[in-house]
């Protein structure tokens, strides 16, 4: 068993600091623009961020930032929607203003689009609580958010199963409504007797109806940890889906990533994690790059407990399924492959003609201990192998590279919009266990 390092539960000490979220200029990825900070102490503002249109907000094309702060203690957890180019807030929502016993309110938010037909935008606001709550895992989909907020209906999961760890929205509308669906997951939900097996629902954004589950297999698989979009794999002509199911750590678990048809959930491939991969699995995404040239962009998948933690980042075809190369941490517990969320996606900045790639460790310097969870997002050149920058958090639990991300406005005026990187300043939340 692999001891990843475990903060099962946010810790609360006098020294923490409200979440931040910064603005990097994208002409040299390192400049910061912008710093908001969140409102009070161990918010975890951040940790989760969706761009959108929101009223109030700047001019377009530009958008603006909800951006979650599921740890803000004085509500259950609380959005912000926050204007993108002045920092200014427009306006918030409380978790414990909508009823119900909601925990951890904003530790995902999803754009859904206009669910009711009315002026602004709708969205999916997840509400996980923690492993050992009792409270129920709640979801809540919210109407006119800014305007006349309402509440189209919520959904609930099992207490414990971590139901809202992931939301994200399909972009496939699958009922024929007129409306994207969105998916739901709780990697820590059981499939009959089996604990933490972990699951993966679709839902029609217009009601709520649930459209199909998946469920993980066995017991510690952990299902539902990760997901992400890919092109679309069995020619149906909607986008599938990459979902990981990073294990409990163990040899015999170590981890695997399922490929499933968005339409209805059928499994069309799986990914088996390598030789010393432990907690293959635990992130992963389109790399928005053709690397074995077969005209279909690749996949990156994480494996943070490979080899005493040093971790590794598998870049994997998504036509032969094979492993195209490995990227190693050098450290022990530096826990490479822990994200792949930054600055660089989508860009060739080295002129190789393919996009770089961010690789996150937990570790970020040498001499920090692990403990702190700096964080390290690395820009990684895939043509080159090598590492073309990368930055490090400075202060405990910045996580640099786990929060929210996005572009939401041109800050510096070079005509393109400018990069979001979220420091949630608190401890990682779960780290998949049986
Ligand atoms: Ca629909
Ligand atoms: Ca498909
Ligand atoms: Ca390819
Ligand atoms: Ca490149």
């Amino acid at each position: 068993m692999v001891s990843l390092l475990v903060a099962s539960t946010p810790c609360e000490s006098q020294d923490e600091r409200p979440g931040r979220i910064e603005v990097i200029s994208g002409a040299d990825l390192q400049t910061v623009l912008a710093v908001y900070n969140g409102s009070e102490a161990g918010d975890e503002f951040g940790a989760a961020a969706g761009s959108d249109t929101l009223p109030g907000g700047s001019p377009a094309p530009e958008r603006d930032w909800l951006v979650g702060a599921p740890g803000a203690q004085t509500s259950s957890g609380r959005v912000w929607a926050v204007r993108a180019r002045d920092g200014q807030r427009l306006f918030s929502v409380d978790g414990d203003l909508l009823g119900g016993e909601l925990e951890r309110f904003g530790h995902q938010v999803a754009a859904l689009g206009h669910v009711d037909g009315r002026q602004f935008t709708d969205w999916a606001i997840a509400a996980p609580a923690s492993v050992d709550s009792e409270a129920a895992p709640t979801v809540v989909a919210l109407t006119d958010v800014g305007g006349a907020l309402g509440e189209a209906y919520r959904l609930e999961g099992p207490p414990g199963s971590l139901f809202g760890w992931r939301v994200i929205n399909l972009f496939e509308d699958l009922d024929g409504d007129g409306n994207f669906e969105f998916l739901v997951t709780s990697p820590r939900e059981s499939n009959g007797n089996k604990s933490a097996a972990g699951a993966l629902r679709i839902f029609s954004s217009k009601t709520g109806r649930r459209l199909y589950t998946v469920r993980g297999e066995e017991a510690g698989d952990n299902l539902g940890y990760s997901v992400g979009p890919v092109r679309d794999q069995d020619g149906d002509g909607a986008r599938d889906l990459l979902v990981g199911a990073p294990g409990d750590g163990s040899k015999d678990r170590p981890g695997h990533v399922v490929i499933l048809s968005s339409r209805n959930g059928a499994v069309l491939g799986r990914l088996n994690a390598p030789a010393k991969a432990l907690h293959f699995g635990f992130a992963l995404r389109l790399i928005l790059a053709d690397l074995d040239g077969d005209g279909r962009e690749d996949w990156i998948v994480g494996a943070p407990g490979y080899r005493k933690a040093r971790g590794a980042a598998y870049a994997i075809s998504s036509s032969s399924l094979e492993p195209l190369q490995r990227i190693r941490g050098r450290r022990k517990n530096q826990q490479l492959g822990v994200g792949f969320k930054g600055l660089a996606v989508n860009r060739d900045l080295d002129g190789d003609g393919l996009n770089e790639v961010n690789v996150n460790s937990l570790l970020a310097k040498p001499k920090q201990p692990l403990k702190d969870q700096l964080g390290r997002t690395a820009i990684y050149s895939l043509g080159a192998r090598s590492v073309l920058q990368s930055r490090d958090g400075k202060e405990s639990f910045d996580r640099l590279g786990d929060g929210g991300t996005g572009s939401a406005a041109d800050f510096d005026g070079d005509g393109s919009f400018d990069p979001l990187l979220a420091i949630p300043a608190r401890p990682l939340a779960y780290v998949p266990a049986q």
